[in-house]
């Protein structure tokens, strides 16, 4: 019998990674979308199998992760042996925007998968995996952070993923249900959303190199980030839920970057000279004909900001064998050249 795995926010960047990995190794996958007005699965569509198919690996859902209804029923339904709880509203600046919603999603979204696997009697076979983050560790800024560090949420994202973390843990040990965190640093892609700041500076530097776009206006650029490939991030997820134990486990490169930094990794990639001009908000960078091409604007700082994220995953290196693969050089030249794949500048 081939193993079942469910994974709400198939959709996203890392559902989609793993629904890959998952088919990889045999399972059969199945994903959770929710419904919308406009065509939500580009990151999946290349493993789509037609209803029609007889004995498919990749099936997908209607479902919602505010909607306990249909994530009991679906869990009811499937049984599944591993759960991937991967849907959160998952950006840090939104989450000031959207705190209520964010909260709902985030925190008792993860309740309520933990919940319908007690009602469904299947505490003993379904395994449960959640989607933390670095972000728990806020304006905890001694680096290098790890399981034991202490956290400090700075935004309502953190703390309803701080809530999903401790749920994560009192199901465990309440019910014994096998349910592990991820404590995950930044990791991007291709398929990394278009507002996170990664994709942003490639998508904005690739234009200008192409003269499609002048300027690219970002926040802080000195904030420090720990940044990896998905790819090889959700390699991880599935070695937690392959241990003997339920465990929790920073997930991260051990490596830091800054935002400026970052831009400066993309310009030398696209053969595009920086000079850097100013200080705080009006810092610049200068291209060779002496035209600004980024620029800060405070649209983009937000109301706290978490200035360090720097992991030790010496944890997970040891007990699954871990270790990322790809340098965050690696990381530009993947992103860069996929978005010149993509668009007929
Ligand atoms: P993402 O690209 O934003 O994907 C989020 C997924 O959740 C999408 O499939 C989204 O669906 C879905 N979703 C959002 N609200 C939902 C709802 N109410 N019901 C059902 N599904 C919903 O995020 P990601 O980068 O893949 O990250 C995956 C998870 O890891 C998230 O929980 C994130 O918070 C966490 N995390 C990410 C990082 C990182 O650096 N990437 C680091 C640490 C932790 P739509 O496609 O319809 O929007
Ligand atoms: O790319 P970001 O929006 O990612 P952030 O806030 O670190 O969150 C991501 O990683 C977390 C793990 O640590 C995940 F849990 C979370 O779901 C998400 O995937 O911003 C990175 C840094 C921030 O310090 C931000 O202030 O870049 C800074 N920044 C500067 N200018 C900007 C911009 N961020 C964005 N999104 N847009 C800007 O223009």
């Amino acid at each position: 019998m081939k193993k079942k795995a469910l994974i709400f926010g198939v959709t996203g960047q890392d559902g989609s990674y793993l629904a890959e990995l998952l088919i990889k190794k045999r399972y059969v996958v199945h994903g959770v979308k929710r419904r919308s007005s406009s065509i939500n699965t580009g990151r999946i569509d290349h493993i789509y199998q037609d209803p029609h198919i007889k004995n498919r690996n990749f099936i997908l859902h209607y479902g919602d992760i505010t909607d306990s209804l249909s994530v009991t029923r679906l869990i009811n339904q499937i049984k599944p042996d591993e759960i991937y709880n991967l849907a959160a509203q998952s950006h840090v600046q939104v989450s000031f925007e959207s705190p209520e919603y964010t909260a709902n999603a985030d925190a008792l979204g993860a309740l309520r998968i933990l919940e319908a696997i007690r009602f469904n009697n299947l505490e003993k076979k379904t395994k449960f995996y959640q989607a933390g983050t670095s972000e728990l560790y806020g304006l905890n800024e001694k680096t290098p952070q790890n399981e034991n560090s202490h956290f400090h949420p700075a935004s309502p994202y953190g703390v309803a993923k701080l809530y999903a973390h401790w749920i994560t843990i009192n199901y465990r040990e309440a019910y014994k249900i096998f349910a592990s965190n991820g404590i995950l640093f930044n990791h991007e892609s291709p398929r990394r959303g278009e507002t996170f700041v990664t994709q942003k500076i490639v998508q904005a530097m690739c234009k200008i190199k192409m003269k499609k776009q002048k300027i690219l206006y970002l926040g802080n650029l000195y904030s420090k980030r720990d940044w990896g490939h998905a790819k090889d991030f959700v390699k991880a997820m599935w070695l937690i839920l392959q241990q003997k134990k339920p465990n929790d486990f920073v997930i991260s490169t051990g490596k830091q970057t800054t935002v400026k930094n970052f831009v400066n990794l993309v310009a030398s990639h696209l053969k595009m000279k920086l000079k850097w001009k100013g200080k705080g908000i009006k810092e610049k960078a200068i291209d060779e004909n002496g035209k600004v091409i980024v620029a800060c604007d405070k649209a983009y700082y937000r109301p706290l900001e978490v200035n360090s994220l720097l992991g030790d995953s010496k944890k997970a290196r040891r007990a699954l064998g871990w270790k990322p693969q790809v340098k965050i050089n690696e990381l530009v030249s993947d992103m860069v050249n996929m978005e010149f794949k993509r668009n007929s500048y």
